[in-house]
């Protein structure tokens, strides 16, 4: 039987915006040309062991990370679709230290685009799902084009928030604060077609646990009294070592997701505005949470673009275990 039924992501946006009567129109647009440029992002990744995009610039980015070819292409990509639209006022990349002025030759817009070009890259030689991360918010700045204020907004004020993971399909998951929506792109028609409407994590959750052990020995005692009481009642772990993937994973089964704080990373080393407090947004319109271990990640008021945080994600009742746990370290760390 054919099914005539496809609902694209395109419509599903228009259907969004609809409930907001004052709409312009700019926000669905931001959406619409990234999902363009997630488009153009997924063909080159799916093709990385074909063509010379695998492997490392000379470069090395804000943290000191060596920048992956298919990072810097990711990150050209987003802004070469975004930067002329006149949606938005600025922008801020995992790949710039500063934030990125709209060029004075294109008109400005009301909305702020936070992202991480391409989250994992250093899995991809080894063919381990990758993804992109964004934040959207409205511009509060005063002047004629946006200005650090407007990026530095607490994750509660987001208008929508989504990722794109690159994995044996190519999916965008979104929220605009009407619930969480997966799309699916179909290859054969170049459109993401809604496959998971609706997203709410699983109740009772996935006995799982996700965290990199290897940094135990410098965990606070919380932290680790924590994940032996898991494995005590029989949890699984699972870490693929991809935000986009971990997080995807918990999302759609259920459990928790963890980069604890650490003696060496006591910030953790997760990026709090286009990392945690778009996934945060995800996970709670979801019916999860988000935590530092202390406080919701959507509550947390940034001071610099690129901070880290901690980030215990997924669902409910295991961060609400995580954070009591976290507080007995909250002394030592
Ligand atoms: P670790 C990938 O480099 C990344 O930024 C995230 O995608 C991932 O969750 C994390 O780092 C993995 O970090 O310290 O466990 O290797």
């Amino acid at each position: 039987m054919l099914d005539t039924h496809i609902v694209t992501l395109s419509r599903h946006i228009v259907e969004q915006e609809r409930r907001f009567p004052e709409a312009t129109g700019q926000f669905t647009n931001v959406l619409f040309d990234l999902a363009l440029a997630a488009k153009v992002i997924g063909r080159e990744v799916n093709k990385a062991g074909i063509v010379d995009v695998i492997g490392r610039t000379d470069q090395v980015n804000v943290h000191g990370e060596t920048v992956q070819k298919l990072d810097e292409y990711a990150d050209l990509v987003v802004l070469n679709a975004m930067d002329h639209t006149g949606n938005l006022c600025c922008m801020a990349s995992e790949e710039h230290e500063d934030v990125i002025a709209i060029p004075e030759r294109f008109p400005t817009g009301e909305y702020v685009l936070m992202y991480d070009p391409l989250d994992g890259s250093s899995n991809i030689d080894v063919n381990v799902s990758i993804g992109t991360i964004f934040s959207i918010h409205r511009k509060v700045s005063k002047g004629p084009r946006g200005a650090l204020e407007d990026c530095l907004q607490v994750g509660r004020r987001q208008v929508a928030a989504g990722y794109v993971v690159y994995g044996s399909s190519t999916m965008l998951v979104y929220t605009s604060g009407a619930g969480v929506h997966g799309f699916t792109l179909d290859p054969s028609i170049g459109e993401f077609v809604l496959s998971h409407p609706d997203v709410t994590l699983p109740d009772p959750p996935n006995r799982v646990y996700s965290v990199n052990e290897a940094y135990a020995p410098r965990w606070g005692e919380g932290q680790r009294a924590f994940v032996a009481e898991l494995k005590e009642e029989g949890y699984t772990q699972r870490y693929i070592g991809s935000l986009v993937s971990d997080f995807h994973r918990t999302l759609l089964r259920g459990g928790i997701f963890m980069y604890p704080p650490d003696l060496r990373q006591p910030q953790g080393k997760l990026r709090l505005l286009y990392e945690a407090a778009p996934l945060a947004f995800i996970a709670e319109q979801a019916g999860g949470r988000a935590s530092t271990g202390e406080i919701d990640i959507m509550d947390v008021v940034p001071t610099e673009l690129h901070q880290r945080t901690p980030l215990f994600m997924g669902s409910k009742g295991m961060v609400d275990r995580a954070e009591e746990f976290l507080a007995r370290d909250r002394a030592i760390l």
